[in-house]
């Protein structure tokens, strides 16, 4: 069993991986500045004996080593992030220290402790939109945000460091992970928290465009055993890779399954497109499966009806 820190473990992917993690027997440290992160996704990880939590804002020099120094983990989880789009279009700065920033601290602390494991929240953001389908880890890599721009050059930091003889990197591209506790507050939260908090309060939801997008929708129990076995799995090289189903569905589909799992029965309501949209976003699954044996295995259809709840 190992001892694991994960940054941003308050978060809505954090907390998942904490839960799975100490069911699975590990000892976690849990770091959060509660900026995004909220201290209720921890309520059952708070009853376990093996989990400690500590207020540090990981950004900031000298809080994650000193936690590294005390706690000695032999992995790392860095979640901790400004994770909207469009929130690092607004605060650049703020995308720089948090996005990439952090990231520099992460690999000093790797190399100052000498922690084996490093994985890493990377995003399909780093694609761009013009990519072929499925979307392979070689495809091009063309940022449009400074948050895919910032997440990528992460990336070539943390392999370097790994290159030159530092610790295991794993660098994990998210599509777009969906389930319970991820917040539907803002107009930038993720689709399906948003067309769930609708429908579950009788307003129609809103579709941004004729709803033919697609986009490729991971349930958060995978993303967290995808964190569970990138930090736990062996190996030596260090990889970037794809955590998706490898399966498209549209926004209209989404809104149709939605529907009928929520037992809502009115119809979407249409706005304009968002500005800077990608319209198809697909990946292919097969390297997290050779690196380190992830398979996406929740449907659509069960993880919608996990976060609708019992009916
Ligand atoms: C996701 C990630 C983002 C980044 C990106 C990489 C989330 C929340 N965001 O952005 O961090 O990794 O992928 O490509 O997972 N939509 C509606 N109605 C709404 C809200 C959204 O129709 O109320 C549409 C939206 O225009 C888009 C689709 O739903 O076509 C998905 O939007 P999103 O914000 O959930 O995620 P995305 O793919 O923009």
């Amino acid at each position: 069993m190992a001892r694991i820190l994960i940054t941003g473990a308050a978060g809505f992917i954090g907390s998942h991986t904490a839960d799975l993690l100490l069911q699975e027997g590990h000892s976690v440290l849990g770091l959060d500045n509660f900026r995004t992160g909220r201290r209720e996704n921890l309520e059952r990880a708070l009853r376990h004996p093996s989990f400690e939590l500590a207020q540090a804002d990981v950004a900031e020099p000298g809080r994650l080593g000193a936690a590294a120094a005390s706690f000695r983990p032999q992995a790392l989880i860095h979640l901790a992030a400004l994770v909207s789009v469009p929130e690092s279009i607004a605060k650049p700065e703020e995308n720089e220290r948090l996005n990439f920033g952090a990231t520099r601290l992460v690999a000093e602390a790797a190399r100052a402790h000498r922690i084996a494991t490093i994985v890493f929240a990377s995003s399909a953001a780093v694609y761009g939109g013009g990519a072929p389908l499925p979307v392979s880890e070689q495809a091009p890599c063309s940022p449009m945000s400074p948050y895919g721009e910032a997440k990528l050059r992460s990336e070539a930091l943390l392999i370097e460091m790994a290159r030159e003889g530092g610790p295991l990197v794993r660098c994990l591209r998210y599509f777009n992970v969906y389930g319970p506790r991820q917040d539907p507050s803002s107009a930038y939260s993720g689709v399906i928290s948003r067309f769930a908090a609708a429908m579950a309060a009788g307003r129609p939801p809103t579709i941004l465009g004729d709803g033919e997008q697609t986009r490729d929708f991971v349930y958060v129990g995978d993303a967290a055993r995808a964190n569970l076995l990138a930090s736990t799995a062996p190996g030596r090289s260090p990889a970037v890779m794809n955590i998706c189903t490898g399966r498209a569905c549209s926004l209209n589909g989404l809104f149709a399954a939605m529907a009928d799992a929520w037992g809502f029965r009115g119809a979407a309501v249409h706005a304009a497109p968002r500005p800077g949209d990608i319209r198809h976003s697909l990946g292919e699954p097969g390297r997290a499966r050779r690196e380190i044996g992830f398979t996406a295995v929740t449907t659509l259809e069960e993880g919608l009806r996990a976060l609708r709840g019992p009916a």
